[in-house]
């Protein structure tokens, strides 16, 4: 059953299975998650590039990146901090039309998303090629708000939201797989919240 905890609601464990990952909470709110301050970047200073194991690299400006096709994605957040945002519609590029202008080369199998303000997070290339992986500049009818990534953000519905990278400036597709800021620390190199891995075992 339902109970409300103030904003927050509970799903009990009977309820648990049809939407929401072991031990989440549901919040209908938005809670902002950053680590430091919010970038804040000029569209005519934007950038966003490809590199490492790619064919081709590639740099974007503001005009190019948004004049890819658009797509909108209605996708569940789960933050490993335990809440989950279940309706959440996203505007943006999908990863697999970004991938239309350059091809990773046969040896990479890893991402490094990097951001604007230094924060990075690694992802497995065969998860970004899930058809809803995308770059979202808008969120519920509005313009990416900047303390949710605006002007733009990763969104990797199927993994908890800290592989969803705000201020996403570039993707370095590399052979092995790294940490990034939050898993040189202690979270999950995976961290599918379906499969609960939020940390480490060992830690
Ligand atoms: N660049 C950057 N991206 C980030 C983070 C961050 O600190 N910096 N926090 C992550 C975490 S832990 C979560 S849960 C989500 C939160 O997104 P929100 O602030 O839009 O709710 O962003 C992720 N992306
Ligand atoms: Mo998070």
């Amino acid at each position: 059953m339902l109970k409300k905890l103030g904003q927050v609601t509970k799903i009990s464990q009977d309820q648990k299975s049809l939407h929401v990952p072991a031990g989440q909470y549901v919040t209908q709110k938005f809670p902002v998650l950053t680590f430091g301050p919010t970038p804040r970047i000029a569209l005519s200073d934007w950038r966003f590039k490809v590199f490492g194991l790619v064919e081709q690299d590639l740099t974007l400006d503001w005009q190019q990146f948004t004049s890819l096709p658009k797509t909108t994605v209605d996708a569940e957040f789960h933050c490993v901090t335990q809440w989950s945002r279940l309706e959440n519609t996203w505007e943006g590029v999908l990863f697999t039309d970004l991938m239309k202008l350059t091809k990773p080369k046969p040896e990479a199998k890893f991402v490094m998303a990097h951001c604007y303000g230094g924060y990075t997070t690694n992802v497995a290339l065969d998860v970004l090629l899930d058809s809803d992986v995308l770059f979202a500049y808008r969120h519920d009818g509005q313009d990416l708000p900047a303390d949710h990534g605006g002007p733009l953000r990763l969104v990797v519905p199927k993994r908890y939201g800290w592989k969803s990278a705000k201020w996403v400036n570039g993707l370095e597709f590399m052979a092995e797989d790294a940490p990034g800021f939050w898993e040189a620390r202690g979270y999950h190199m995976e961290g599918d919240p379906w499969k609960e891995q939020r940390f480490w075992e060992d830690l």
